[in-house]
């Protein structure tokens, strides 16, 4: 090495054209491969490295804070099926960045998290560097796979492996090391290009073998009371129409998890979501694609799930481990949801697979009577302004522009808001997913914006909103299509909560009241407004989506309108002690 080194410093000081370095080989690396945007912070040792991506024709996010970038290219991994790129700074800057690079591979979303970092001779020998940690072996835990580069000849394979880590089998987020130097590190630029590697189909498709589909069609053939649940793993296969095909051919009602509203659209007329509860507890036979049995399943167990042993399910899913997680899967279709549908819709074809009229009547009647129970809600007039009229406004404003991206946060915010508004085409509603992380707001919207052109519009509890508020510069730095509406009620879950004790401080629920968030935007030079009833609200958010401007709508909500912990309240522990000793808990 050290001749080699000493040659290739001669060269730089008299042909530097002949040769590369790390910076522009990690540069040419992700471009080869297709990725042309990378959301970061800059600092130490990555300053350049953007300021070189963004000479080199990328575009590069820059941040306010590292976690809302790194949910930033989860979401942009979910929307386009390409790993979303994050750079980060080493110590601080990455663990900011992890958080993100966890609830991306949480929701089995490809992220490639790239953080620059201390010298390893420095870092393993714990001699105290600048932002020193032992980055590699943090990120292991929180990731599908961590690689560290040391040589910037080894570049190429090393991108091409993190990009294939990240969409291959079930995604989920990759770390790639890079320490400072090696960044610095030059080589011939002819080599340097012979180095870089183009990942070849990235994630090669998967398919079930014929007997496992055979399996599900008899599953099928016995159920009297059949049932589709699509997941946000069927959405980011971006398989739309093989998905619509296998819901169509079949005929049974299907149930969309949050971020797979909008894969058929909500108002397509074999969608149960208005008749959820009884869906789940009736269904005798359940096809899950891509959506894991979990918490927000009840665990396929519980009330919920009617009689105990009353179901079968057929689970769609390209992690075989996925099946029986929590119940027995009676038929495992293993591969990719796009495949697995086109499979089972063939299969279907001359079988006696159709669902009772009995069943179709059923659901359809409650579905209709819930919603017309609904649609009286959302019209009210109440002053203060309560959920259920601001979330009419909301979902009048997505029908007519059914194009845009709905992003949601919050409790009630997050709960009402996605049992009102309806959702009419994929990937068009991103929200808190599997671990219902608030923050993920700004990051999110800001990535749909930059990923697909189109307009965003931002749903956000006034303390979800509060994890991520900052980024409104950002929005306004570069000038984004989103419209951020803050349902402002004071606080978590509800503004009127008191301090149970005798001191003066307030209670741990609620925030200063009537703050006004829209001057937040008008900070940084977007439009802001506070309105208080839903005839204002509608007219603010024409006005944004006339403009296209960024945009922050306080809207005004009744402090006393929401409920603790939204729909979820009975995830709270409790005890009868606690119970005995304050009357004013909630049992
Ligand atoms: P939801 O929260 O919408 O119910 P989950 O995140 O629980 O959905 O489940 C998503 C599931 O989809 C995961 O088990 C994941 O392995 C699976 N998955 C991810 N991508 C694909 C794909 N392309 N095809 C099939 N399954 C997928
Ligand atoms: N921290 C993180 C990162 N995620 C969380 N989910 C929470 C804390 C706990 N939490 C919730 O689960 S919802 C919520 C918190 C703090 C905020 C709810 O208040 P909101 O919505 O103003 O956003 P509503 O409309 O007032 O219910
Ligand atoms: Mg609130």
């Amino acid at each position: 090495m050290g001749y080699e080194d000493t040659q290739l410093s001669e060269r730089a000081k008299t042909a530097p054209e002949t040769l590369t370095d790390g910076f522009h080989l990690l540069i040419d690396a992700l471009k080869l491969n297709g990725i042309e945007t990378v959301y970061n912070v800059p600092g130490i040792p990555i300053t350049d490295l953007g300021r070189y991506a963004q000479a080199q024709d990328m575009r590069v996010i820059s941040f306010r804070h590292e976690q809302h970038a790194g949910y930033a290219a989860s979401v942009a991994g979910f929307l386009t099926k390409m790993p979303g790129v994050c750079m980060t700074v080493s110590a601080p800057g990455f663990m900011n960045g992890l958080t993100a690079l966890a609830n991306a591979t949480t929701n089995c979303w490809p992220m490639i998290l790239i953080s620059g970092s201390s010298e390893r001779e420095i870092v393993d020998l714990a001699q105290g560097d600048y932002e020193e940690m032992d980055q590699l072996a943090m990120a292991k835990p929180f990731c599908k796979a961590a690689y560290r580069l040391t040589y910037a000849q080894d570049i190429g394979i090393a991108v091409a492996r993190a990009i294939r880590s990240a969409v291959s089998g079930r995604p989920g987020g990759v770390y790639l090391d890079i320490p400072g130097a090696m960044l610095g590190q030059i080589m011939d630029a002819e080599e340097g290009q012979k180095s870089l590697v183009k990942v070849i189909d990235p994630a090669p498709r998967q398919s079930p073998a014929p007997d496992a589909v055979a399996r599900a069609i008899d599953v099928l053939k016995s159920a009297e009371r059949p049932l589709i649940v699509l997941g946000k793993g069927a959405a980011y296969d971006q398989s739309d129409d093989a998905i619509r095909a296998l819901v169509e051919k079949s005929g049974y009602p299907f149930l969309p998890m949050s971020m797979a509203k909008g894969l058929l659209p909500d108002t397509h007329p074999q969608c149960a979501s208005a008749a959820r509860s009884l869906v789940l507890k009736d269904a005798d036979a359940v096809i899950m694609v891509g959506a894991r049995i979990n918490w927000l399943l009840s665990h396929g167990k519980g009330k919920q799930w009617g009689e105990p042993g009353g179901k079968r399910f057929i689970q769609i899913d390209v992690e075989a481990e996925e099946m029986d997680s929590n119940v027995e899967i009676a038929a495992p279709l293993v591969g990719h949801a796009g495949a697995c549908a086109e499979a089972l819709t063939a299969a279907m074809d001359g079988e006696d697979i159709a669902p009772p009229k009995a069943w179709l009547e059923q659901v359809r009647e409650k579905a209709e009577g819930n919603m017309a129970k609904m649609a009286s809600r959302l019209k009210n007039n109440n002053n203060p302004m309560d959920y259920h009229a601001a979330l009419g406004v909301i979902k009048d404003a997505i029908t007519d522009a059914p194009d845009t991206i709905l992003v949601n946060e919050g409790a009630n915010t997050l709960d009402l808001c996605r049992s009102i508004v309806n959702v009419h085409k994929p990937r068009h509603r991103i929200d808190v997913g599997t671990w219902g992380v608030m923050g993920i707001g700004m990051g999110a919207a800001i990535a749909a914006a930059i990923e697909t052109g189109k307009q965003v519009l931002a749903v956000e509890g006034d303390s979800a909103f509060g994890f991520c508020g900052m980024e409104v510069e950002t929005i306004c730095r570069y000038n984004l299509p989103v419209c951020i509406v803050v349902f402002n009620n004071n606080g978590i879950y509800r503004g009127d909560g008191e301090n149970w004790g005798t001191g003066d401080d307030p209670a741990t629920t609620v925030f200063v009241k009537d703050a006004r968030y829209d001057l937040m935007m008008q900070a940084f030079g977007g439009d802001g407004s506070t309105v208080t009833s839903p005839d204002e609200l509608k007219q603010a958010i024409l006005a944004a989506f006339e403009s296209g401007r960024p945009t922050l709508i306080n809207a005004a909500i009744d402090p006393a309108a929401g409920k603790e912990s939204g729909n979820i309240g009975n995830l709270n522990p409790s005890s009868v002690v606690a119970q005995a000793r304050y009357p004013q808990a909630q049992s």
